[in-house]
């Protein structure tokens, strides 16, 4: 599995045991280009990397913590004796900080798991991560492409860059730790069946929408379905604490869209571009107001377009603006081998929890797999 914009967590080997290391750490996250936040997460990473191991496994991991409070690591969803479980006062004393603490068990199940802190303010941190258990047995049907996005959110005020775990007011929506266009497009051969796998770990439940094609749930945070469960649909609902597998067959050429279909995480936070400069009239044409809108435009500090037009009688009409002036395109900040082709302003099309996958001819496909090689 892959999990674009994420790295995985190495492992080595004593005896049969796969040896793991984690770091709980305070680090910082760029989650788009003009937004960097002071988060939690392990070994540099919100969310943490992707630790992957077969059915079968034996596991250790050595964690250690370097957060200014205590912590514990539980295993989202995994059969672990209880010592293992990581719950503080209940199945193990808290991690102080400094302290190291050993986990080992053995992996019997197959499946998309987390791990995450058993602190709730701490996941809402970004601590917490994927545990991917391939199969013993490989799954029917192939898959060729198999994706991992990490749903999270966040309440940053205008500002500001240390997330306010208490607010119920979330304005920075991520997949794997980045706000769209900063994510990553995910790819897929023409004709390729392709599977992608959410989990889930915030206040919000996710209707997680796929444009252009019909996908089944093959999955959850227990394990895969039985194929005679499957059913089409298009968009599934990835609530908090769950993990949701779907896989499709990618028939159609395209770039489309995988987001959020929540209104309100379907968009960035604009406000930290405005800080005390909010626009008072929509009439662009008003002196003051162009002004404003030039001097924003201006405090961005990389090339960016709003490329959408207005009617000439906007400003008269009750309920402008809404969606114009929202965007932003920033195609050249974003740029990377994956988003190699698409058409110009695609980044003023996407925001908040959205991402894509884009299913390319052979030929287009292996141009940008070149393509990352050499920028490698
Ligand atoms: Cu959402």
């Amino acid at each position: 599995m892959v999990t674009p914009d994420l790295v995985d967590l190495p492992h080595e080997m004593d005896g049969r045991a796969k040896v793991f290391r984690l770091i709980a750490e305070p680090l910082r996250k760029k989650i788009v280009p003009f937004k960097t936040l002071d988060v939690w997460g392990y070994n540099g990473s919100c969310p943490g990397p992707t630790i992957q191991v077969q059915q079968g496994d034996r596991v250790r991991i050595v964690f250690e913590n370097r957060l200014p409070e205590s912590t514990s690591l539980h295993w989202h969803g995994l059969e672990v004796p209880i010592e293992q479980d990581g719950v503080p006062y209940i199945s193990q004393k808290p991690i102080a900080p400094g302290e190291k603490y050993v986990y080992e068990f053995t992996v019997h199940q197959e499946g998309t798991f987390f791990y995450h802190a058993h602190s709730a303010m701490q996941e809402m941190m970004g601590l917490v991560g994927f545990f991917i258990a391939h199969p013993e047995k490989p799954c029917k049907p192939h898959v060729d492409h198999d994706y991992g996005l990490v749903l999270q959110e966040w309440a940053v005020l205008p500002g500001n860059s240390i997330p306010n775990t208490a607010s119920m007011e979330f304005n920075w929506l991520t997949f794997n730790g980045v706000a769209a266009p900063m994510t990553t497009p995910l790819l897929a051969r023409l004709g390729s069946r392709v599977r992608l796998r959410f989990i889930n770990l915030g206040m919000d439940h996710h209707p997680i929408h796929l444009h252009g094609n019909q996908f089944v749930l093959t999955g959850t945070e227990g394990g895969r379905a039985p194929e005679s469960t499957w059913f089409p649909m298009n968009t599934v609902l990835v609530g908090v604490a769950q993990a949701r597998v779907v896989e499709f067959e990618a028939k159609y050429p395209g770039a489309w869209m995988i987001h959020c279909h929540l209104p309100h995480h379907m968009m960035n936070s604009m406000m930290d571009l405005l800080r005390d400069r909010p626009i008072q009239t929509a009439d662009q044409t008003e002196p003051k107001a162009l002004n404003q809108m030039m001097s924003l435009a201006m405090s961005v500090p990389f090339e960016h377009v709003h490329p959408s037009p207005v009617a000439a009688n906007a400003a008269g009409v009750p309920g402008f603006p809404q969606d114009a002036f929202m965007e932003m395109g920033m195609d050249g900040v974003v740029e990377k081998p994956e988003t190699f082709g698409l058409p110009k302003n695609w980044s003023a099309g996407m925001m908040g929890m959205m991402t894509m996958v884009r299913v390319l001819s052979d030929k287009n496909y292996d141009a940008i797999m070149a393509r990352k090689k050499t920028s490698q």
